[in-house]
């Protein structure tokens, strides 16, 4: 043998012995423990579970392990529920006491929205006494609050019809309360994420809120 074949020989030696090594070590890497299992190191919050390593998580919630809110969400108020209202302004009758039982308030929901538009009741409460007013869907809820405006200040309103039981014909209609939120310092409660209703209190008065979500 020439000593340039002789070099030839050796080198493709060297050259199969290095590929038969790399494909046994290739064929062992299939064998290293948990490779099988792409869910075993993870960790699903909030309900979650694990899909082929990645985190299905319930409505609501995202993120790769289901530990964040899912906050692009529309808030329906289905109801306003309001007690604790004033019965009277300033000391006066809220109509003209001329009109005796009737001169008490005649109460219905306004709800305004961050850019100024806002949406009333389609119905009211006459002569109010000051009972605990309910306002269901024939009064025109749901109002929707956009999923854009959820981090923004809303304003709910009681207002005082003054235009309908001739008692007060002459005024506009009065505002008896008004309160100011952000929906969404309500609905980020930890343990209570999303509730089903909020309070919101404004000096004696209660609004309960009756809401559901779509994301
Ligand atoms: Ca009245
Ligand atoms: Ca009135």
């Amino acid at each position: 043998m020439k000593p340039t074949n002789f070099l030839i020989v050796v080198f493709l030696s060297l050259l199969f012995i290095s590929c038969q090594k790399e494909n046994e070590e290739d064929s062992n890497s299939f064998n290293l423990p948990g490779n099988g299992d792409p869910c075993g190191s993870i960790e699903c919050l909030n309900g979650g579970y694990c899909d082929n390593g990645t985190c299905i998580c319930p409505q609501g919630f995202t993120g790769v392990n289901c530990g964040e809110l899912d906050l692009n969400v529309s808030i329906r108020i289905n109801s306003i529920s309001v007690s604790g209202y004033p019965q009277t302004v300033g000391g006066n009758a809220w109509d003209d006491p001329f009109f005796g039982s009737s001169s008490t308030a005649d109460p219905y929901w306004r709800i305004v929205r961050p850019n100024g538009n806002s949406s009333e009741s389609t119905t009211y409460f006459p002569n109010a006494n000051g009972g605990t007013l309910y306002f269901g869907p024939s009064s025109g809820l749901p109002f929707t609050i956009f999923s854009s405006d959820v981090d923004n200040s809303h304003t709910i309103q009681l207002i005082d019809l003054d235009d309908i039981d001739a008692s007060d014909i002459a005024s506009a209609d009065d505002v008896m309360v008004s309160k100011v939120f952000v929906p969404e310092i309500y609905i980020d409660d930890p343990g209570n994420e999303f509730p089903s209703s909020i309070t919101l209190t404004s000096g004696s008065t209660t609004f309960v809120l009756g809401l559901s979500y779509v994301w």
